[in-house]
């Protein structure tokens, strides 16, 4: 059986790297090498899902349910906190800053109104030549003025660099990339790894290059399932794991950053163990469980002989959701913490 180093090399040997790769590697190298110069820590927070095409000239592919709210959320508290962020993001998920007015939950057209202006040179309310405006509307515009801010300050120090992918290959190739880009940071540098990545994919020797045609779906031997249209005709997709990049990071990739990575679960009775086993197995910081039901409200910090609820408050007192709040706003400080924490060992040592 090939182990996992094998199987990775395997992995990038086989598979294409994105166009992208170079462009993306080299915008990372300036981002690191500008704050380094400047002694700001770094976090590289990966976002969304990904994507597993079933053809080169892909039509259709698998995908999972990540919107991408935990990273682009999470990377506006980083900023608060004096980080840079790499956002590493599966390409038209949330972003930082714009996810306030974006996608049919916050369609930024509800934040607006129209307004009669006058316009220069034009006459007043008695000829009525008001020339017609866009405005936000007046119960919205004090919380979008500090969103603005928040987002141009960001832009303007040249704090966040947002770098998209797509497919899980590209993923993993700029993962690598850029880890490597901020191994210079030393332990300055934190990853957090809130993408949900496939585990799943269709390695390219069996890839199919044009659409798979309906037409040309075999008969399948078991027959028509109950239930099922076509008659017979099936199609059975042949999917590989995807090796275990977080042992690289942890080892090679980034040997001395602080790595936490994130464990989604649909079982309560699974996530302790699923969180423990991952621990155990890539040694790394810190892994934070969550329930797909209830990761806007809770969450779970599992490191070395510990484990602890992080929960939102709610109005009364209990735990168990609050709209107000974002568990980011808890997370991300828990996590800085911790980073500090492995800064002041690690100076200590020094
Ligand atoms: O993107 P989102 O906010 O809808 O979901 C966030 C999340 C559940 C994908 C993230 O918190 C997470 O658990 N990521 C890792 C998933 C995994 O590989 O197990």
């Amino acid at each position: 059986m090939a182990d996992s180093s094998t199987s990775e090399s395997h992995y990038f040997s086989s598979n294409p790297p994105p166009p992208t790769l170079s462009q993306h590697t080299a915008q990372a190298n300036a981002f690191v090498t500008h704050h380094h110069a400047h002694s700001r820590r770094v976090v590289l927070l990966t976002s969304g899902g990904t994507t597993v095409p079933l053809e080169n000239q892909t039509v259709r592919f698998i995908d999972n349910f990540s919107a991408g709210t935990r990273g682009a959320t999470s990377a506006e508290y980083f900023l608060s906190q004096g980080y840079a962020v790499i956002f590493l993001h599966r390409q038209f998920s949330l972003l930082p800053f714009s996810r306030h007015y974006s996608h049919s939950t916050n369609c930024f057209l509800d934040f607006l109104s129209e307004w009669g202006r006058i316009g220069e040179g034009e006459e007043g309310e008695d000829g009525g030549a008001a020339t017609p405006d866009v405005v936000v509307k007046a119960k919205y515009r004090r919380e979008m003025l500090s969103v603005l801010r928040k987002y141009r300050k960001a832009k303007e120090q040249k704090l966040l660099l947002l770098l998209p992918f797509t497919t899980v290959t590209s993923y993993l190739f700029t993962l690598r990339a850029i880890a490597c880009e901020m191994r210079c940071l030393g332990n300055e540098a934190l990853f957090y790894l809130a993408a949900a990545v496939s585990d799943f994919f269709v390695p390219p020797d069996r890839m199919a290059e044009h659409k798979i045609q309906s037409g040309d779906v075999p008969e399948s031997t078991s027959g028509p399932s109950p239930g099922g249209g076509g008659g017979g005709k099936k199609l059975v997709i042949d999917l590989d794991p995807v090796p275990k990049f977080l042992k690289r990071l942890v080892e090679q990739w980034a040997p001395e950053a602080m790595i936490v990575s994130f464990k989604l679960e649909t079982d309560p009775a699974l996530l302790l163990k699923k969180c423990n086993q991952s621990l155990d197995r890539y040694a790394h910081h810190l892994v934070i469980g969550n329930i797909l039901a209830t990761r806007k409200y809770e969450v779970l910090f599992v490191e070395e002989g510990s484990a602890q609820w992080v929960r939102l408050p709610t109005s009364d007192g209990n735990s168990g959701g609050n709209e107000e709040v974002e568990i980011e706003s808890l997370i991300v400080p828990e996590v800085i913490k911790r980073h500090e924490k492995m800064l002041a060992r690690k100076a200590a040592i020094h």
